[in-house]
């Protein structure tokens, strides 16, 4: 990989913890800059130029700047070599289903229903209060989970392909906020986000991330 140096903008949310997540399991050396949301740091003029959509996570490589948690996980696996990708997972359909479970996790699972939740629920004097669209959130919450019980596998396996990947990032951001809310999550994915949390990269990011 590129001898630049990395930068990760961001910390103490779900979406900057799929960053420093992979950079922990990727043994990455990178530089922290602990801002958080709402505080007023991503609306300065400093932090504009670096994402105008004044989010965090945000990724500096050099002079190349990425925002938005999935294609940042993306692009760090591909900067290393230590996740190869197997077989299925260089395979046209495997390449496929990893776009089919991203495209899931952040449209249905977090835009659709934990983020709507969050903004009209917790955030409600910024986004506006909205009972009827947060009650609803997370009923479809608890029906999108279900529709992929049967794909999510027992504590040791991994949603995508034969070994660790940033899908299983997305997808145990996602249940560890659903768990915060007290959502009811199946047997199944409580045990395969028990087996993931007790990973030593997702134990030092957290620390690390929710400082
Ligand atoms: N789609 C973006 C979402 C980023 C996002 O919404 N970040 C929130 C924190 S989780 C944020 O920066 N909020 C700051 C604010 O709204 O002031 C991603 O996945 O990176």
């Amino acid at each position: 990989m590129s001898s630049q140096q990395l930068i990760v903008w961001g910390v103490g949310t779900s979406r900057t913890m799929r960053v420093h997540w992979l950079l922990h399991e990727l043994a990455l050396p990178y530089e922290t800059r602990p801002i958080g949301p709402r505080t007023g740091e991503t609306t300065q003029p400093e932090y504009q130029q670096i994402n105008p959509k004044q989010k965090i996570p945000v990724l500096q490589h050099g002079d190349f700047t990425l925002s938005e948690s999935f294609a940042i996980v993306s692009y760090l696996r591909d900067i290393s070599d230590v996740l190869a990708y197997d077989s299925y997972q260089q395979s046209l359909q495997g390449r496929a289903t990893y776009l089919e479970w991203a495209s899931f996790i952040l449209m249905e699972l977090d835009a659709t229903s934990l983020y709507v939740m969050r903004r009209h629920r917790d955030l409600s004097e910024i986004y506006g209060d909205a009972p009827n669209a947060s009650d609803a959130a997370q009923k479809y919450f608890d029906k999108m989970i279900r529709s992929v019980d049967g794909k999510i596998p027992p504590s040791e396996g991994f949603l995508w392909g034969a070994s660790f990947s940033e899908i299983d990032i997305l997808m145990t951001s996602c249940l560890d906020w659903a768990m915060h809310y007290d959502l009811d999550l199946t047997e199944n994915a409580v045990a395969y986000k028990a087996g993931m949390n007790s990973r030593p990269g997702y134990q030092s990011a957290f620390a690390h991330n929710y400082r």
